[in-house]
């Protein structure tokens, strides 16, 4: 399941991703077919089956997500980023950074100069244009015919209910029609504010149209989630809608097509094949960190969410999952390799409000889910993984040479060793001493492959493993049967 991901949390490599994709998609002609499609839309007008009618947001939905699929068959991770203009609304937002979209245009042109999309790259020239436009090269000037949407704008709009209502068209009052409120009062001021190239038929020439498009669908799939009874309007065969607009209607340009999409065949986005990350529940979509990279910018954005992160542990040892920022979250790790593995919950044992785990964790992939401490809070934190050195290391125990000596000395410890099978057949790996061990065999040549586990097979609460293995390394772990339990062993192993 693909994330949609707001584009101020994308990194640098994600950026260049998507760049890279949108650009490979201009060259080999797709992207001008896309914003063919779009002008065409218009140009059907007064039957534009995408604009000025109830369609609007599921017409969009369905052309962002084909223009998602072809993103993704050139690069699989990239996603459509969505541009919350509510937050980032000045001309020096990171978005129009030389790295991403570029900035605004300049001269009496307003022709965009910066950035990959630049005409000077020789790889952006507008080729499909509006009647009567020369002009092939990008252009923005923003502010110039409005502003961006506020975020009380945002949120009135998402109190209108319903859908929409008659005459389903641009005369729809914005008080009793989300989708002409939403089309109107907050896309519209979208396009205005970017201006020049984001004002044509053609807008889809300036890639922050898809960026712009993505909160669109954010914020109807918003609304669909706080308005679960609220159905699409209006039914298929209403008098006086545009064909294309009713519930089972075939969208064009797709009417053609064996199983054409309908509105009604994409009210579901999860459905589609992606997710925002801001969704409550957006599990198994799990947004992934990685030890010892900046934090992660974040938010509970709505009352109960819970965030869900995975983090991959390459080298066992002590480990710190933490929060920042001034929102009381609470932290809960699982793992590993499982996500429903409880390991421990913390609330508030970091500065502040904020939340720290701090756990020896072996190898594998572990799971953080977060949540406000209250359950009708909302607010943003950003959270990190960091593993502490030294790093224990692993310890190497030679097949029947002698037993190694280990110490459990903190509760939830974990001991990792490895041995070296070089002739297949049966090895016994065996603690020995009083303290009531646990071992896990995982291999071979893996950390995280489990093979088989024991607690008190041998002498006393020894454990004891026999196991016919191939050749290869194998991961011994030890810890202690009880969660708090500590205290000395010795492993060994022996044909
Ligand atoms: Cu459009």
């Amino acid at each position: 399941m693909g994330i949609r991901k707001n584009q101020s949390s994308l990194t640098a490599s994600e950026k260049a991703a998507f760049v890279a994709a949108v650009k490979a998609l201009k060259a080999n002609g797709a992207y001008d077919t896309f914003v063919a499609q779009h002008r065409a839309a218009f140009m059907a007008s007064p039957n534009d089956p995408a604009h000025r009618g109830p369609a609007f947001l599921p017409w969009h939905r369905e052309y962002l997500r084909r223009f998602e699929l072809a993103l993704e068959e050139i690069d699989s991770s990239v996603s459509i980023p969505y541009w919350d203009w509510t937050v980032d609304r000045t001309t020096t937002a990171s978005l129009w950074n030389a790295d991403f979209m570029g900035g605004n245009g300049t001269g009496a042109s307003r022709q965009v100069t910066t950035g990959p999309f630049a005409f000077s790259t020789g790889e952006w020239t507008l080729t499909v244009r509006d009647s009567g436009d020369t002009i092939t090269f990008l252009t923005r000037a923003f502010g110039a015919m409005g502003s961006l949407p506020t975020q009380q704008g945002v949120s009135a709009a998402l109190n209108v209910v319903p859908y929409d209502s008659a005459p389903w068209n641009s005369n729809s009052s914005t008080n009793t029609s989300f989708r002409n409120r939403l089309e109107v009062v907050i896309h519209n001021p979208g396009h205005m504010w970017v201006g020049g190239s984001m004002m044509a038929m053609s807008s889809p020439n300036d890639p922050v149209f898809w960026l712009h498009h993505c909160n669109i669908d954010r914020l109807w799939a918003e609304w669909q989630r706080e308005n679960p009874t609220a159905n699409y309007l209006p039914p298929s065969g209403t008098a006086g809608v545009v064909a294309g607009h009713g519930l089972d209607d075939p969208m064009p340009p797709w009417d053609n097509e064996a199983t054409p999409p309908t509105p009604r065949s994409v009210l579901d986005h999860r459905a589609l094949g992606y997710t925002y990350d801001d969704e409550p529940g957006t599990s198994p979509g799990t947004v992934s960190l990685t030890v010892g990279a900046p934090a992660t910018s974040a938010s509970i954005g709505e009352a109960g969410e819970v965030d869900i992160y995975s983090f991959v542990v390459a080298t066992p040892g002590s480990h710190v999952i933490a929060t920042q920022g001034s929102t009381d979250v609470v932290t809960a790790l699982y793992g590993p390799d499982d996500m429903a593995a409880f390991i421990t919950e913390d609330d508030d044992s970091g500065p502040g409000s904020n939340s720290r785990i701090e756990r020896n964790l072996a190898a594998g992939t572990y799971y953080v889910r977060v949540r406000h401490y209250s359950g009708s809070s909302v607010g943003s934190y950003s959270i990190s993984v960091s593993g502490s050195a030294p790093q224990p290391g692993i310890q190497t125990i030679q097949v029947n040479g002698p037993a190694v000596q280990g110490t459990l000395s903190a509760p939830n410890e974990r001991d990792m060793y490895t041995f070296t099978v070089t002739a297949s057949g049966i090895y016994t790996i065996e603690t020995a001493g009083n303290t009531d061990c646990f071992l896990t065999l995982f291999g071979p040549d893996s950390q995280t492959t489990f093979i088989t586990q024991d607690d008190d097979s041998g002498p006393g609460f020894n454990s004891r493993i026999a196991a016919n293995l191939a050749s290869g390394a194998y991961y011994v772990q030890v810890r202690h049967y009880s969660p708090d339990g500590t205290g000395s062993y010795s492993v060994s192993v022996r044909t």
